[in-house]
């Protein structure tokens, strides 16, 4: 599977490269945000239906659940910028919220190579306000007192936050890509806050506490 993923990022870095390397929050050597994965590629729209992530949505958010969102995140060495604090609701504010994001290590995440960091707590007050910098939306100083907790991962093992846990992920000092594939469920039916509109389209992962 990561090597499935590691292609899409692969093919998405240089098609970066040649809008002159730079694609929304992307930056070619720096950071890739590459996503639609399960919607382009069988295999991955399977992977995303796994047991294991059928009974943490179903347990967590109730019995009828979508695959929201899923994109490769891979962060370049050298890469000399964090990636901001956040909420995730704060890129698309939607109802119901919050959902549940899984990011899924695919190389060992550590403090070193850019691990994500959590503020624990920090679901509690609903979507805060958003700045936008051109490094990501921002809702919180790296410069607080509290930077929260690393969260480091061995490969294969997933950090499972809602999506109004503040999170952001450090600078890549090691040698190596950090490599994570990040996969958000939510509770079905799901409506965009801005356009008011339902968000149809969406993989069904489960209905009725089954996995379809
Ligand atoms: O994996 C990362 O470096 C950060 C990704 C992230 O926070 C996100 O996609 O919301």
């Amino acid at each position: 599977m990561t090597e499935r993923i590691e292609e899409f990022q692969r093919r998405h870095e240089e098609e970066i490269r040649k809008k002159g390397g730079v694609e929304g929050i992307s930056r070619a050597d720096e950071i890739s945000f590459t996503a639609f994965l399960a919607e382009s590629d069988g295999a991955i729209a399977a992977f995303t239906k796994r047991p294991e992530f059928v009974a943490i949505t179903t347990q967590l958010l109730g019995a009828d659940i979508d695959l929201y969102w899923n994109q490769a995140v891979f962060k370049a060495p050298e890469g000399a910028k964090e990636f901001p604090w956040h909420q995730d609701d704060g890129y698309t504010p939607v109802d119901p919220s919050p959902y549940l994001t899984l990011w899924l290590a695919l190389n060992d995440a550590t403090v070193e190579n850019g691990c994500i960091s959590v503020l624990p707590g920090s679901h509690k007050n609903g979507l805060v306000p958003h700045e936008q910098t051109p490094i990501g939306l921002v809702c919180y100083s790296s410069d607080a007192l509290n930077q929260g907790v690393p969260v480091e991962l061995r490969a294969g093992s997933i950090a499972v936050f809602l999506s109004l846990t503040f999170h952001k992920s450090g600078v890549n000092r090691s040698n190596g890509y950090r490599k994570a594939y990040i996969v958000q469920y939510s509770r079905s039916p799901l409506r965009n806050l801005r356009t008011g509109e339902l968000m149809e389209n969406k993989i069904a992962v489960a209905r009725n506490g089954e996995a379809v």
